[in-house]
C-alpha cells in the first residue's frame, strides 16, 4: 500500500474491471487455437486500450507463429502476450525524486477533473506517513471550491496549506509557498494547479509561469512535474499529455482512476506513446488508494486468475 510498496491484492481489486477483459482473454486462449480465436484475441486487446499499434504488432507475430505451427496451443499465445506486454516497459527510474537538500517541490498538473487534488492528497499522505514534513500550495485560484477541497485534505492529513486570494495570481501563491517551505524547513511541497482555464494555451502558460517562479525561489526545483491523467479517458489522456509535454518538462505520470475503467491497458499505451515513466497509479478515491507503478507486478495482476 502507498507510494513505496506495491500491493498486488490492492492492484488486483483496483483493476477488477480491466481484469474481466483479461479473464476473457484467458478463457479464449484455453481453447484450441484457430484463426477465429486469434481474431477475437485481437478484438479484446484493442478493447483493453493497450493501443492499436501494439496490438497489431503483437497479433501479426501470433498469426505468423500460428501459420508456422510454432504456436499450436492457446496457452502459448497467452504467455507470449503477457511477456510481450511486460517487455514494452523499459527498465527506468520510476521513483519520486527528492531534493539533495532543502524542500522537494512536486508540481502537479493535468486537465480539469483528471484527479490532481486527490492524487496530491494520496502523495501527501504517503510522505507524511513516511515522517516527512509536507506542505501544500493551493495554486488553483481559479475556483473557490478548489482551495476548499485542498484545505479539507490538508486538515484531514494534518499538513499545512499555503493559499492566496481567489482569482489571484497562482504564480504568486507558488512563490509564497516555496518561500514558506524553505522558511519552515518543509521536506516536500506539493503544488496543486488549476485544470480549468479559458483556453488550453492559457492553462499551459500558467503552468509554465508557476514553474518558473518556483525555480526562481528554489533553483533546482521543481524536482518533479507530475502530470495526472485520467485512465477512464483513454486515448484523450494521451493527447492531453502531448500538449503538456510541449509546455513543461513532465517528469512522470500519475495515472488516476484505473479502478474506474475496464480499459486499464491504457497504461501500456501511455508509456508507449509518451515515452514518460508512469510513476503512480490511482485505484480509488481515498488517500490510501495509490500504488507505485511496477510493470511486472502490474502485468501479473492483469493476467493472473
Ligand atoms: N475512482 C477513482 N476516483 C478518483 C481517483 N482519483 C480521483 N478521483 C475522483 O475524481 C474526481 C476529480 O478529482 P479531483 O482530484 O478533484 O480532480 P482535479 O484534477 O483536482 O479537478 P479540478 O481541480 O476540477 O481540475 C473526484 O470525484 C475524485 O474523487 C481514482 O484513482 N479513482
Ligand atoms: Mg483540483
Amino acid at each position: 500500500m502507498g507510494l513505496f510498496s506495491f500491493s498486488i491484492k490492492k492492484v488486483k481489486a483496483g483493476l477488477a474491471r480491466t481484469r474481466q477483459t483479461f479473464s476473457k482473454l484467458r478463457n479464449l486462449l484455453s481453447r484450441e487455437l484457430s484463426d477465429d480465436v486469434i481474431d477475437q484475441v485481437e478484438a479484446l486487446l484493442i478493447q483493453s486500450d493497450i493501443g492499436v499499434k501494439t496490438t497489431v504488432a503483437l497479433i501479426d507475430h501470433v498469426r505468423e507463429a500460428y501459420r508456422e505451427k510454432k504456436f499450436t496451443r492457446g496457452d502459448q499465445v497467452f504467455d507470449y502476450i503477457k511477456r510481450y506486454i511486460t517487455e514494452l516497459f523499459p527498465a527506468e527510474d520510476r521513483s519520486l525524486h527528492f531534493a539533495p537538500s532543502g524542500p522537494t517541490v512536486i508540481l502537479v498538473g493535468g486537465i480539469n477533473g483528471a484527479g490532481k487534488t486527490t492524487s496530491i492528497a494520496k502523495i501527501a499522505k504517503a510522505l507524511r506517513d513516511d515522517n516527512k514534513k509536507v506542505m501544500l500550495a493551493a495554486c488553483d485560484t481559479f475556483r473557490a471550491a478548489a482551495v476548499e477541497q485542498l484545505e479539507i485534505w490538508a486538515q484531514r492529513l494534518g499538513v499545512e496549506v499555503i493559499k492566496g486570494q481567489q482569482g489571484g495570481d497562482p504564480a504568486a501563491v507558488a512563490f509564497d509557498a516555496a518561500d514558506a517551505a524553505v522558511a519552515r524547513n518543509a521536506d516536500v511541497l506539493l503544488v496543486d494547479t488549476a485544470g480549468r482555464l479559458h483556453t488550453q494555451q492559457h492553462l499551459m502558460r500558467q503552468l509554465t509561469k508557476i514553474r518558473n517562479v518556483i525555480t526562481r525561489k528554489i533553483p533546482d526545483a521543481p524536482h518533479e512535474v507530475i502530470l495526472v491523467l485520467d485512465a477512464t479517458t483513454g486515448q484523450n489522456a494521451i493527447n492531453q499529455a502531448r500538449l503538456f509535454k510541449e509546455s513543461v518538462d513532465v517528469s512522470g505520470i500519475f495515472l488516476s482512476k484505473l479502478d474506474g475503467t475496464a480499459k486499464g491497458g491504457i497504461v501500456v499505451a501511455v508509456r508507449q506513446e509518451l515515452g514518460l515513466p508512469v510513476k503512480f497509479i490511482g485505484v480509488g478515491e481515498t488517500p490510501d488508494d495509490v500504488e507505485p507503478f511496477d510493470p511486472e507486478k502490474f502485468v501479473e495482476a492483469l493476467f493472473s486468475e
